[in-house]
């Protein structure tokens, strides 16, 4: 297994579409390409409450979400204001996952293998309701979603 590893100084300004690949082992459901994209978020319907990006004094909004081998996302819900944010996604367990923000104009993906951590930093200014697929189990709900607002 590859074990690839991104740190805060890998984060990448998105300038369109970004997409790490290079991870050797897939979900059940497929890497990139795979079925989890399509998905509305469950998240969305279900009415859980939000977790509010902190502004940094840098001006950037900052989060970090925790996933698991149990296809959690903690926190499932993130709020944000437009503009900036930063996203850490960190693996607590060994499936690997990849979180994609589907987010117009602005789309990236979180890749991180087991027990890694990758940063994506993502420019969004029109409010609205994204989501956010594991692009390996988001057939199986493993979905977020971000609140700009
Ligand atoms: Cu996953």
């Amino acid at each position: 297994m590859i074990v690839k590893r991104m740190s805060a100084a890998a984060a990448v300004l998105l300038t369109g579409s970004l997409l790490m690949s290079g991870c050797a082992v897939w979900g059940m459901e497929g890497g990139p390409g795979g079925q989890g994209a399509a998905v509305p978020s469950a998240a969305a319907a279900s009415g859980l409450p939000a977790a509010v990006a902190t502004m940094g004094p840098d001006g950037v909004q900052r989060i970090e979400i925790t996933v698991d081998d149990e296809l959690r996302l903690t926190p499932q819900v993130v709020a944000a204001r437009p503009g900036r944010i930063e996203f850490t996604f960190r693996n607590a367990g060994l499936t690997p996952h990849d979180i994609a923000l589907r987010i117009p104009a602005a789309a990236g993906t979180g890749n991180i293998n087991g027990h890694t951590a990758g940063t994506v930093t993502i420019e969004v200014q029109t409010p609205g309701t994204y989501p956010m697929p594991c692009l390996y189990h988001g057939t199986s709900g493993m979905r977020g979603t971000l609140q700009v607002r």
